[in-house]
């Protein structure tokens, strides 16, 4: 993928140089609607099928390693991933993956009680907003630190890392999901606007609500969120060996 020529506009993420980059890109101008609101979960759902097929396109003959079993993962590659400020005002800064390794913050953040937190959660809405903010969190800065690209909100997918975590991250909803698969594959909420939980910005995301990631005509796609609840089914044809 770092070999393959970008498919993102200059103009839409100055800095995004391959197709790895592109990932990079979608991450960075979608980032303020995909966290904090109820499109976390689905939205990286999808990120992680957009990326996974990529990474078989390029030959990778598996899936996204969960990060929970030996890894093949190769060490840090050289990126020249934009480091964005918000609201869209890049100014890529090129440099090599950085890492601030806070292993306290890591084993308190995902320690097996905030895992059986998650899952003791009784609809979507509580479950993600617990979530998002205990494991998902700790596993961002636990790598990230205070320097690290894991801790940047925008362009954290410029760390392989964070493909790992959040293919962890999914299979902690997937684990959530299938304590009740029924109900749990239609349970979607949360607010469209960030931390709007009391609605008084906009509305909630519903099943009907389309996701759309890509930075260009070639990368975009458009995904109903209800085809974004089942793992195995439709277009997401993965699955996880062991759940939470
Ligand atoms: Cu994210």
């Amino acid at each position: 993928m770092m070999e393959k020529p970008a498919l993102t506009p200059p103009d839409v993420v100055p800095g995004v140089t391959n197709r790895y980059e592109d990932f990079v890109g979608a991450h960075v101008v979608q980032a303020d609607d995909a966290h904090n609101t109820g499109a976390f979960y689905p939205y990286h759902r999808l990120l992680l099928h957009l990326y996974e097929q990529e990474i078989q396109n390029c030959g990778w003959p598996a899936g996204i390693p969960t990060g929970t079993g030996p890894s093949t993962t190769k060490p840090p590659t050289p990126s020249t991933a934009p480091r964005p400020r918000p609201r869209h005002r890049h100014r890529p800064q090129p440099h090599c993956v950085r890492r601030d390794f806070a292993p306290e913050t890591f084993v308190q953040g995902t320690a097996d009680e905030l895992i059986g937190e998650g899952m003791d959660q009784p609809d979507f809405g509580s479950f993600a907003s617990v979530t998002e903010g205990s494991f998902h969190s700790a596993g961002h800065w636990g790598i990230g630190g205070l320097y690290g690209d894991m801790s940047d909100k925008w362009t954290s997918p410029s760390d392989p890392l964070f493909y790992l975590h959040h293919a962890n991250v999914d299979r902690a909803w997937w684990s959530w999901q299938s304590r009740d698969v029924d109900a749990r594959s239609n349970d979607i909420s949360g607010p469209l606007v960030p931390f709007d939980n009391e609605n008084k910005v906009a509305g909630n995301l519903t099943l009907d609500h389309l996701m759309i990631l890509g930075t260009s005509a070639e990368t975009r796609v458009q995904v109903k969120v209800a085809d974004l609840m089942s793992v195995g089914k439709g277009r997401l044809c993965y699955n996880y060996d062991k759940l939470y």
